[in-house]
C-alpha cells in the first residue's frame, strides 16, 4: 500500500513539473483547448540548452519565453521546431505571443554579431494555423534584451559577451541607436533612424490588410501591440519586421514563417523541417573574427559576407543535421527572409513534389532538381530517399554554400540499396 502511495505521489510530481515546464518555455500559445500548440517541440527531443553552448548562460533570461534561445550561444532555430499538423475540422481563434529580442550570438565560431530576433532565434517561431482561423498576434518589444545603456537597462547581451564592451559607442551605430529607446523612440538623426530599433513590428504575408500588420504593430521598447486577421488564404508565408530602417531589421534576423494549412489539411508526411536562408552583412570581411557590426553599405551594394540557413554557419550540420530514414516522406518548409533569392537544391536528391512560391493549393511540380525561392517568399518541397547517406542542402549559387555558409546536411539512415546506387569495379 505504501509503495502505491509513493508511486502516486511521484506521478503527481512529474505531472506538475511537466506543466511548469510548459508554462515556462511556451513560446506562443493558442487557447488551452488546442493541443497543436505552436512553439512546442513536436519532433524529436525536448529543447536542450546543452548543444554547443557554454553552460553558464543557459539559464539566463535573455529569452525565457523561447524554448531555443535561452542562450545567446546558438542563434539558430531548430529545423524540427515545428508545431504538429492541424487535425481539427473547424475554425478558431489562435493567439500567438511573440517577443522581439536583440541578442549577441555567433555567426560562426569566434565571429559574433548582434542579431535582432523574434523570440531570440533566427528564424523566428514557425506559426501554424488553419484556413479560416482568426489569428491574434501579440507583439512585445522586449525591454530586457536591450544592449543599450542610456535607458538604464542592464544588458544581458553585454554581460554575456564581454567583447561588446571593448568597442566604443562611436564605432557602434547599433548601440547608439539603443539609447534612443529610453527617450520614447524619438529619432534625432538619420543615422539613428537607419541603424536603430526604436520600434519593432511584424508584417505577415498571410495577412490581407494594409501593411500586413506592420503598421498596427509598431512597438516601442516595453510596448505590446495586438491585432487580429483572418487567415483566409492557405499557403506558406513569410513574416518579417517592418520598422525603420526595414532592410536593417530584416538583415539582422527579424523574419520567420507562418503556414496557413488548407481546410482539408496537408498530406501526411513522416518528417517536417523548417529552413530559412538569409544573408548577413558584416563590416568585417568573411571569416574575420570578433564582434562584427552591421554594414548598411554592403546591403546597398547587395554584397553579403555570409549567406546561411537558420541564422548562422553550421546551423544544419553535424549535430544539427536534418535526420530521416530511407523511404520516409520528408517535407521542407523553405523560405528566404532577406534580399537575395535562394537557388535551393539537395545534392543527390530530387523533389518528388514541389510547391513553389508558397502555393500549397495547386498541384505540385514533379521531379524538380533546384527551385528559386524569392526574397520574401517560400517553397514547400517533398522528397524521399531510397539510399542511405549524407545529402547536402545548398544554395546552388555554390559560392554561397561553399564559402559563405548556405550549406546543410540531411543524414538518411537505412539499409544500403546497391541496386539503386553503388560503385561498380571496372
Ligand atoms: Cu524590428
Amino acid at each position: 500500500m505504501e509503495k502505491i502511495l509513493i508511486i502516486f505521489v511521484l506521478i503527481i510530481a512529474v505531472g506538475f513539473a511537466a506543466g511548469f515546464y510548459q508554462m515556462t518555455y511556451q513560446t506562443t500559445t493558442t487557447d488551452m483547448h488546442d493541443m497543436q500548440m505552436p512553439g512546442m517541440q513536436t519532433h524529436g527531443e525536448m529543447p536542450s540548452a546543452s548543444k554547443n553552448e557554454p553552460s553558464n548562460i543557459d539559464h539566463m533570461n535573455v529569452a525565457v519565453n523561447s524554448p531555443k534561445a535561452a542562450s545567446v550561444g546558438d542563434i539558430s532555430r531548430r529545423t524540427d521546431d515545428i508545431p504538429l499538423p492541424i487535425t481539427r475540422d473547424y475554425s478558431k481563434r489562435v493567439v500567438f505571443e511573440l517577443r522581439t529580442k536583440e541578442v549577441v550570438a555567433e555567426i560562426a565560431p569566434g565571429i559574433t554579431y548582434e542579431y535582432w530576433t523574434y523570440d531570440g532565434t533566427v528564424p523566428g517561431p514557425f506559426l501554424r494555423v488553419r484556413e479560416g482561423d482568426t489569428v491574434e498576434i501579440h507583439l512585445t518589444h522586449d525591454a530586457h534584451s536591450q544592449t543599450g545603456k542610456a535607458d538604464g537597462m542592464d544588458s544581458m547581451a553585454f554581460s554575456l559577451v564581454p567583447a561588446v564592451l571593448a568597442h566604443g559607442d562611436e564605432e557602434m551605430p547599433i548601440m547608439d541607436a539603443h539609447s534612443m529607446d529610453g527617450t520614447g523612440g524619438t529619432m534625432s538623426g538619420d543615422e539613428h533612424a537607419i541603424a536603430g530599433h526604436a520600434a519593432h513590428s511584424i508584417d505577415l504575408h498571410a495577412v490581407i490588410g494594409p501593411g500586413g500588420g506592420g503598421t498596427i504593430t509598431q512597438s516601442k521598447t516595453g510596448e505590446t501591440k495586438v491585432f487580429q486577421f483572418i487567415a483566409s488564404r492557405s499557403g506558406l508565408y513569410i513574416y518579417h519586421c517592418a520598422s525603420p530602417d526595414i532592410p536593417t531589421h530584416i538583415a539582422n534576423g527579424m523574419y520567420g514563417m507562418i503556414l496557413v494549412e488548407p481546410k482539408e489539411g496537408l498530406k501526411k508526411v513522416d518528417k517536417e523541417f523548417y529552413v530559412m536562408q538569409g544573408e548577413l552583412y558584416t563590416e568585417g570581411s568573411l571569416n574575420e573574427p570578433g564582434l562584427q557590426h552591421f554594414s548598411k553599405e554592403k546591403v546597398l551594394a547587395g554584397r553579403p559576407e555570409y549567406v546561411v540557413f537558420n541564422g548562422r554557419v553550421g546551423a544544419l550540420t553535424g549535430g544539427n543535421a536534418l535526420r530521416a530514414k530511407t523511404g520516409e516522406k520528408i517535407r521542407l518548409f523553405l523560405g528566404v527572409g532577406t534580399f537575395i533569392p535562394s537557388n535551393f537544391h539537395v545534392i543527390g536528391g530530387i523533389f518528388d513534389a514541389l510547391y513553389p512560391e508558397g502555393d500549397i493549393v495547386s498541384s505540385p511540380r514533379r521531379n524538380i532538381q533546384t527551385t528559386i525561392i524569392p526574397a520574401g517568399g517560400s517553397a514547400m518541397a517533398e522528397l524521399t530517399f531510397g539510399v542511405p547517406g549524407k545529402y547536402l542542402l545548398v544554395d546552388h549559387n555554390l559560392p554561397n554554400a561553399l564559402y559563405r555558409g548556405a550549406l546543410g546536411e540531411l543524414i538518411v539512415s537505412g539499409l544500403e540499396n546497391p541496386e539503386r546506387f553503388s560503385p561498380i569495379n571496372p
